[in-house]
């Protein structure tokens, strides 16, 4: 199995990330058994989809459209280069520093991403939302040597202590440029250099990207990906599972700073010579106008979003759109058939984790079966561990294990050796096998409520609770009781026109009770006006069971 060597040279002069890998022996294993995964020592992964491209004759195809914006893809080969020798010229950085990248969905913000790693240096991109004590402790952590950060987001840069002195803003604003000086200025600089740059001549396992956990506690962990892995994942997932091809349109919420969607609204669609639609702060409304108005063909969101798109579909012609993919957190059953009522789609659910990448189990067309994520995809293998780490048969709830292409190399962290068990990846979830082969996702392995000896996992509950006509969303958690242990918890927010009442709280348990074992029923129930998420869709649990 594939364990770090030092056989291909590196080029990175500076060698902080590599230095700070886990030692081999806390390696997963990384197997490649597809012949679309036998990739040649040295490559750079933006040469591969954006270089290949224009070079082939396809300059003038669409890549990347925005509000006001359509760059082809020779177009955004010439954005891309102009920030390559702006980072390797006037910001003087050398293969293998790290690059911060913030700001919102955009195809400015989407190119800066592509330069990074054209040049050789690493990329470490960071949510929207995140704020200046966040974003101070990545930076830290990734010991970042410049940002590149969007102009309407400067506030929380500006006040990191000891933030780099490289830090260049994009998209300035007209009536922000004057007060700007020029060296500042991505936009600027860009202008004045020229169009073309040469690809860093990297080795397939030179690093390219440290992705942040999204974690709900706890200091962020870092994963390291390599220039290789950026092409592993859209040889694996769009390939065999979603099937796109150069005629796609792919739209979606999921930042750019998510693996999610770097993949799916940035990497995926540049594989396959398709284009994507980057916008911003998109609700689930604006969503379904964007997706009429650009005739998209392949969406990408959390199952909230889709559970919301579901009940506004009929106000919209979304007859161009031919696939969807659900990831981040479960998706209910009663989305899945509420979603594929209004628009006639088969939803496409994958699990997939910021150690991973991107997705590792998932289905689509005919082999979807409702209520199960799916198989492992080609390139990856997955299976249910017990406590002691043996493997489980079908039927019985254990810890997921998977192994592929891509696996968990954190930046310098102890934990580490939890994520990593004999070379399988942990990713955290209580799941279960059947005899086919399918994966069911039950919950968060700390998410389990053991109530009076039983354990029940929040998302059945959540899944009976979604079907009651009064619900719009819900929230199952274990909360401390005496007697039980843990009692079963629902957080509920209405859906307009129904009345919060200890009546309507009885309805709501009768009806878990008439459809699922009764002793799962929710004995505690909360209304709400709406449920505490993260930037990425998944519902913040922790929030729920300390209110
Ligand atoms: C949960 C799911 C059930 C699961 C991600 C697609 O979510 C992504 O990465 P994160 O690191 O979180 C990973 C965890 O999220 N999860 C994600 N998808 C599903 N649970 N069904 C699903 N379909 O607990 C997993 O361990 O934020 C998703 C692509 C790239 C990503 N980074």
């Amino acid at each position: 199995m594939n364990r770090p060597t030092a056989a291909e040279p590196s080029a990175h002069l500076d060698q902080f990330a590599r230095q700070h890998l886990p030692p081999a022996d806390q390696w997963p294993d990384l197997v490649f058994d597809l012949p679309e995964l036998q990739y040649p020592a040295r490559l750079n992964c933006v040469a591969e989809i954006l270089d290949k491209a224009v070079a082939a004759g396809g300059g003038a195809r669409l890549a990347l459209r925005g509000d006001g914006i359509n760059w082809s893809y020779a177009q955004l080969q010439q954005q891309v280069d102009r920030i390559v020798n702006v980072l390797r010229g006037p910001m003087g950085l050398v293969p293998g520093n790290r690059v911060l990248l913030r700001g919102a969905n955009h195809p400015v913000m989407a190119a800066a991403v592509l330069a990074v790693l054209k040049a050789g240096l690493i990329a470490v991109p960071t949510m929207p939302l995140l704020r200046a004590r966040e974003l101070g402790v990545i930076m830290q952590k990734s010991q970042v040597q410049a940002v590149l950060c969007a102009h309407a987001l400067r506030e929380e840069i500006e006040a990191v202590p000891n933030r780099p002195e490289r830090t260049l803003w994009f998209n300035v604003p007209a009536d922000a440029q004057a007060g700007l000086a020029p060296e500042r200025s991505l936009d600027a600089l860009m202008a004045v250099q020229p169009a073309s740059a040469a690809a860093c001549d990297t080795a397939a396992d030179d690093i390219c990207l440290i992705s942040f956990t999204s974690g709900t506690t706890g200091v962020p962990k870092g994963t390291i990906h390599f220039q290789r892995d950026v092409l592993a994942i859209c040889d694996c997932f769009p390939r065999h599972i979603l099937k796109s091809g150069a005629a796609d349109l792919f739209i979606g919420t999921p930042p750019l700073a998510f693996t999610f969607g770097l993949g799916g609204l940035l990497l995926f669609p540049l594989r396959v010579g398709a284009a994507a639609v980057l916008l911003e702060k998109l609700t689930p409304e604006t969503l379904l106008q964007a997706i009429e108005k650009y005739s998209a063909t392949i969406c990408f969101t959390a199952p909230t979003f889709y559970r919301q798109m579901a009940a506004l579909a009929g106000k919209y012609d979304l007859s161009s759109l031919k696939k969807s993919v659900s990831a981040g957190e479960a998706l209910p059953v009663a989305t899945r058939e509420a979603w594929q009522q209004a628009t006639g789609l088969r939803m496409i659910d994958g699990i997939g984790a910021t150690e991973m990448l991107h997705i590792f189990i998932s289905a689509a067309g005919d082999d979807i079966h409702p209520g199960a994520t799916g198989k492992p995809i080609p390139g990856y293998r997955a299976c249910v561990l017990d406590n002691q780490g043996a493997p489980v048969g079908p039927g019985i709830v254990g810890r997921l294990a998977v192994k592929g292409p891509t696996g968990c190399r954190y930046l310098d962290d102890p934990r580490q050796r939890d994520y990593v068990l004999n070379g399988w990846n942990l990713t955290g979830d209580a799941y279960e096998m059947d005899a086919d082969g399918y994966f069911f996702y039950r919950s968060r392995t700390d998410d389990m409520i053991i109530s009076a000896g039983y354990n029940i996992a929040g998302p059945e509950v959540e899944d009976v609770l979604l079907r009651h006509a009064a619900v719009a969303e819900c929230g199952v958690v274990g909360k401390p009781d005496e007697e039980r242990g843990q009692i079963v918890e629902a957080h509920v927010v209405l859906k307009p026109g129904f009345e919060a009442s200890a009546e309507m709280a009885a309805q709501l348990q009768d009806f878990v009770k008439e459809q699922i074992a009764p002793y799962k029923y929710p004995r505690s129930i909360r209304f709400l006006s709406s449920l505490p998420r993260t930037e990425t869709g998944k519902l913040q649990r922790f929030k729920l069971r300390s209110t």
